[in-house]
This record gives structure tokens, sequence and C-alpha cells, in this order.
């Protein structure tokens, strides 16, 4: 089944309601707000988020224009560096299938690049020379990637401290020219290389045209050990992940068995949401729990399982073909994304990587070197996850009435690396308000809460964090720091609907 047609849920459109709330007297209609209790547990440790947990993907094309990942390119290294001291980098999607590795085209770089790119501001997906996330209407204009474009990545990266996925082009290359790039990627990059990955959604080949209607997971495999072979013969040492599926569980799991032993860690995408054109894709149907997700799970477990070999989502976002306005671009992508970290995180996954670039429509950082950048909403959900930190999850539960109460209220509990006791925790109910009695599960004296919000949950441009925006070149600072008072052991926290609280207990 092509993940284009996946699983299409007609929700019933519940009002985006604007509950009266006063963080200070709480809330005015209380007919309308759940009292839930969640508990955590310290003591029962479950799975680690690491520092490289975050992370962000573009696409390949992007290299086309040496200047964007460059140590020149101080302002995106700054958004970068606010969503972790050391994130992830993923290059690939679909036009690393037509990015053409130049060894000898040191003095023309990018040139092919700025031309097959429309400089036009006002188209959403390509603007000038930063990149937006390809749509997959048609094939991508073909793109040069030189030596210049690989040195400037390895400053941009020495810049925010973050490490590299690195996508060859399988689908229109040959495995001499892969290798050839490897070589040179590997030598440049040294250790803050992650992963080559061969290709970008092989399960969709036949759907794209790259390969023909029968292309099965068999003829992959053997593709794919082909290239590997190639490029392990020049780069003894070079680690891969894969398959980079787009969702195809029936390749994911055969390529953990075939290839545990070549793989460092599997990989493979989520779109919540797609074709934009479609009507039932919308805010409501974003929050709610996704079936697309469930299976999503289901395949990471089950390669886990089979290789031993950690996953990572290495490409996802809202709403597949670039995204679409009125969903992927407002707040309400700001709880769906930190709450999937945190899904994620909880399933066992080892790290995320939201794609996006240029204007794109769900892109975390909007904009181009020339005309400087800014955070999207989705960013803000990054930055609550990145303020939280590494540590590792401790069991946490809500009341058992809570799914009836507030269906969409989710929470979760982090011993922080520092040693703190942290609650993510997100109210997706736009119909009602929570008060949360949170009891971290040890003794603490005082709380605080940090809240990422928005005046709507449609809203585009008003998203803050700790009531502060991020600044230019990525700058936060917290400008609210909410008390709450610890009585009998727990604190209260007011949740408005359609709102999230990062709460921190300390001793
Ligand atoms: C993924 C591709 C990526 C696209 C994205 C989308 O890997 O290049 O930009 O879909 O359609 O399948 O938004």
């Amino acid at each position: 089944m092509d993940r284009r047609d996946f699983i299409r849920l007609s929700v019933a459109s519940a009002a985006a309601l604007q509950l009266p709330f006063n963080s200070t007297r709480g809330f005015a209609d209380e007919s309308r707000t759940g009292s839930i209790r969640l508990t955590l547990r310290p003591d029962r440790l479950g799975n680690r988020i690491g520092e490289d947990f975050s992370g962000l993907s573009y696409e390949s094309a992007q290299l086309g224009n040496p200047n964007f990942f460059s140590g020149d390119n101080p302002e995106l290294a700054g958004f970068m560096r606010g969503l972790g001291k050391s994130g992830v980098l993923r290059i690939g999607g679909n036009t690393s299938e037509y990015c053409y590795w130049k060894r000898g085209a040191e003095g023309t770089a990018g040139a092919a690049n700025t031309e097959s790119m429309p400089a036009d501001k006002t188209n959403p997906v390509a603007f000038g020379l930063a990149v937006g996330p390809d749509k997959g209407l048609t094939a991508a204009a073909a793109v040069n990637i030189t030596p210049l474009a690989v040195r400037n990545l390895r400053d941009f990266l020495d810049a925010c401290g973050w490490k590299l996925i690195y996508g060859l082009n399988m689908g229109t290359g040959t495995p001499d020219a892969a290798a050839d790039e490897a070589a040179y990627v590997m030598d440049t990059i040294g250790t803050k290389l992650i992963a080559f990955q061969l290709c970008n959604e092989p399960d969709l080949f036949y759907h794209n045209k790259i390969r023909k209607s029968d292309y099965d997971f068999a003829q992959f495999a053997d593709e794919w050990q082909r290239f590997y072979q190639a490029i392990r013969a020049r780069v003894p040492h070079a680690p891969f992940a894969g398959p980079d599926t787009a969702y195809n569980n029936e390749w994911l799991v055969p390529f953990a068995k075939r290839f545990k032993n070549e793989a460092v860690f599997l990989s493979q995408h989520y779109y919540a949401e797609g074709p934009p054109t479609d009507p039932s894709m919308t805010i409501e149907r974003l929050l709610r729990p996704n079936p697309a997700l469930e299976a999503e799970f289901a395949g990471m477990r089950k390669t886990v399982q089979e290789s031993g070999l950690p996953f990572r989502l290495a490409e996802t976002n809202s709403c597949y073909r670039g995204g679409k306005p009125g969903v992927s671009d407002t707040f309400a992508s700001a709880l769906w994304g930190a709450d999937l970290m945190y899904q994620l995180a909880s399933e066992g996954g080892m790290g995320i990587n939201f794609h996006g670039g240029g204007y794109g429509v769900y892109t975390p950082i909007a904009g181009t070197r020339e005309d400087g950048f800014l955070a999207r909403p989705i960013y803000y959900g990054m930055l609550l996850f990145a303020q939280a930190g590494a540590g590792q999850l401790v069991e946490s539960k809500l009341d058992s009435d809570a799914n009836s109460q507030a269906p969409l209220l989710t929470a979760y509990g982090l011993r922080s690396d520092s040693g703190a006791i942290k609650a993510a925790v997100f109210n997706k109910n736009m119909d009602r308000n929570v008060r949360l009695t949170i009891d971290p599960g040890e003794r603490s004296q005082k709380a605080s809460a940090l809240r990422l919000h928005a005046p709507r949950i449609d809203d585009t441009t008003d998203t803050t964090f700790g009531g502060s925006v991020v600044g230019a070149g990525g700058a936060w600072a917290a400008a609210r720091e909410e008390k709450l008072s610890v009585e009998n052991g727990v604190a209260v926290i007011d949740l408005p609907a359609a709102s999230a609280a990062l709460v921190v207990f300390e001793h």
C-alpha cells in the first residue's frame, strides 16, 4: 500500500474554543475543566533520551548552494544550537536522488543549482538559494554537489556542534560516484558523520518513477548491497544506516534482518497527514492519535528486536507534499511535534529529524541567509524538548479517568541528567482546560513551569515558550518562569486548552 493513500480518518471537526484562563485565578469556566492527577515514579526508569535525539532534515539539493550550510552562516547555526547542543542534521529527501557529485567542479559550485531554482519569494518551496522541502510532484532538478559544499558543511557542523547523516544517490547515481563522494565526505566530516544513507524512501521508488512498478524489497536489497560494497571498498570504516523507507514495515523489518551487521542504526520516515489538498487533513486530525504512527512504532519495535540496533525517525513532519498551510505552520504543529518527540522516546526511538528548509510550510526554521531566519511554531515545540534536555524517562501515569476527562492530554516524566525531575505535559484538547496535579514521586520543595503558548491553536506568528520569542540567531531566554507551590508533595498547574508546559521540580 502506498503511504500516500494510507489510512484516512474522517474526523468530526471540533471547534477551537478559546477558554478564558488567568494564570493566578485559574479557569473561569469550571464546567470545561478536567481535574487530573499525574504520578511520576523516578524509581522506575524508562528509555534514555540522548543529547543527539533531536534533529533536522534538509533536502540534499540544499548543498547545491555551498554557502548555506557554511561557517559563514552563524545565524542558522545559532538556531540549530537552540534545539540541542549536539543534534543531528540529516541531508537527504527526494532531491538526494537527483544530486550529482562533482569532485572537480570547485569553481562552479552551486551554479547549476542557482539556475534551477525560481528566485521567487512567494514560492514556498524554493526561493533563491534556500531549498524548501520537495513536493514530490515531479522529478527534482539536477543539482551538483562539490567538494566546497562538503568542506563548508563541516565548518557549519563545527559551528553548531551537530552531527551528520548524509544521503547518497542510489536512485539515479552509480556505485562509483557514491564511493567517491563518500570518500570525500568521510575525510572531511570525520567522526561527525554518524551514517551514510544510500537513498530516500526506496519503498516509493516505483511511485516516483525512479524504478519500475515491480520494484520490490529483493531488488532494493541487492542494489543496497552493491552500493555498500563499492563504498566500503573505498572507505573501509564508513558507517551506514537505512533503509530510510517512507512507511513500509515490510521493507523495514527484512532490511533489519539482512543488514544488521552492515548498519549502525535503522531508519524510516513518518508523515502524520497528507496530501494537503485533502480537506480532511486538519489541525483536529493532527492532534489526535494516529493509526499510521502506531504502525510506525510497531515496525520500529520489530526492527529493534530483530537487529538489536537503534531506530531513528530520520525524516518526519505534519503533512507530506511540503506541508499544509493552516495546519503545518500553526501552533498545533508545536504541540504535535513535541508530543511526537516524547512518544518516540517512550517507544524506544533514538532520535528524530524534522524535515524542512527554505520557506517550507512545515519547516522549523524559515528563511534564507540573505533575508535572515525565524523560528516557526514547530521550532518552539522542539525548544521545549531541548530545554527539558537529555535524561532518563521515568514512569508517568495519568489518572484512570484521564481519558474521559481530557482524552488528548499527554504527559511524560524525565529524570534529567542534571538530576532534576521534570514533566512535559501537553493539553492537546481544544475544548477543555486541565487542572493537573503532579506528584513528582520524590521529595521536592518547589517547582516551576515554562509554558508553550499561542493565542490560538491556528496562530502562525505569536508562539512563545517561557513567555519569550526566539530572536535573531536563535537567541532565547525565558522571560516568565512560573513558580508553582508544592504542597503535600504535589504541584498543581492549570493547563488551558491547546497548550503545554515544562514543569521542573527542585529539591
Ligand atoms: C518525503 C520526501 C521529502 C519531501 C516530503 C514531502 O523525502 O523530500 O519533501 O516527503 O512530501 O517523502 O513533504
